[in-house]
């Protein structure tokens, strides 16, 4: 084990897949690893791309990491399978241009499942990002699928969100409705080459006229992923957010904000392993079946259960 922490903190790629593998995996090997590797984590300014299925944000991804690697930074990609069979094809997709990328030794690419056992995004995509930090990456980008509760966690990942919007699909409003603006540090019109770019754009303008001034505006890039066009604006844009959050002391802020909500789902799943394992199933089917009937509620059948670790 010593050898591994030992072997990726010296550079070893194999070192580092096998790392994020045991923490995906959840195993107690996976934990010690993440426990060594921590402290040399935080370094890396982490970028969230999210936005609809389909809007680019893989395209847009590779795209950026090109204009990134122009510059001699490197870049761990973190890309989030959406669960829905329905994008398999997609996802496949993704991963054979993705494949380009990561032949180049200054990129590292890993696509990862969604989503855990109980929805929402799978506890170990934070882990996994450590991972990918503590290696030493300049970048981080995350990809994940718009799915309403995402965009909202990959916030709380991610230093800077960047929302991916598409011309002609209406998104623009539907975000607004979801209040997905608010969590956007910057807005990308993607697919720039399709009529009603410039009508989009006006428009997310126009929403953004809205908020209070005193609130920071994300600005709008538009660009075009296929062709890399709208890369270094799209760069400069991350640049600039990252300044201001430096400027205004939010990274601190939102790093606590992300510790806590960290270590707080962390000891949700202990209590609930821990509950698991002191509970035998004929207890926990007792109680369901009771709360079934009606004869219980489940706060107190919980509470119950709850007993067998606390008191
Ligand atoms: N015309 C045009 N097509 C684009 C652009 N960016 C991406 N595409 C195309 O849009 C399709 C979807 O692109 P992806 O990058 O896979 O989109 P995605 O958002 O990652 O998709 P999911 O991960 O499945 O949600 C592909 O056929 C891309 O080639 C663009 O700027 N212009
Ligand atoms: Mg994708």
């Amino acid at each position: 084990m010593e050898d591994i922490v030992e072997r990726f903190l010296a550079g070893n790629r194999r070192a580092l897949a096998r790392v994020i593998s045991r923490i995906e995996n959840e195993t107690p090997e996976g934990r010690e690893y993440l426990r060594q590797l921590y402290p040399h984590s935080g370094r890396a300014h982490t970028i969230g791309v999210t936005g609809s299925a389909g809007a680019g944000k893989s395209t847009l991804t590779g795209a950026l990491a090109a204009e990134y690697r122009r510059h001699g930074k490197t870049v761990g990609i973190v890309a989030v399978d959406p669960s829905s069979p329905f994008t398999q094809g997609a996802i496949l997709g993704d991963r054979i241009r993705m494949q380009d990328l990561a032949l180049d030794e200054g990129v590292f690419v890993r696509s990862m499942a969604g989503r855990g056992a109980l929805g929402g995004l799978a506890p170990s995509i934070n882990d996994v990002v450590a991972a990918v930090d503590a290696f030493g990456f300049d970048y981080i980008i995350i990809e994940t699928v718009g799915a309403g509760q995402d965009e909202v966690e990959i916030a709380g990942t991610a230093m800077t969100t960047v929302l991916v919007n598409n011309p002609g699909t209406g998104d623009d409003i539907q975000a607004m409705k979801a209040g997905i603006l608010e969590i956007a540090d910057v807005l990308v019109v993607n697919k720039a080459d399709h009529p009603g770019a410039d009508t989009l754009a006006s428009q997310l303008q126009g929403l953004l006229n809205l908020s209070p001034k005193d609130m920071r505006r994300p600005p709008i890039v538009k660009t075009v992923s296929t062709r890399g066009e709208g890369m270094q604006e799209l760069a400069a844009a991350i640049a600039e957010h990252r300044e201001y959050l430096d400027e205004h002391g939010l990274l601190q802020q939102q790093r606590e904000k992300n510790a806590r909500h960290q270590v707080l789902s962390a000891a949700r799943a202990i209590l609930l392993q821990r509950i698991q394992a002191a509970t035998p199933d004929e207890q926990l089917d007792g109680l369901v079946q009771r709360v079934a009937s009606r004869d219980l509620d489940p706060h107190t059948a919980a509470e119950e259960l709850a007993n067998v670790v606390s008191g």
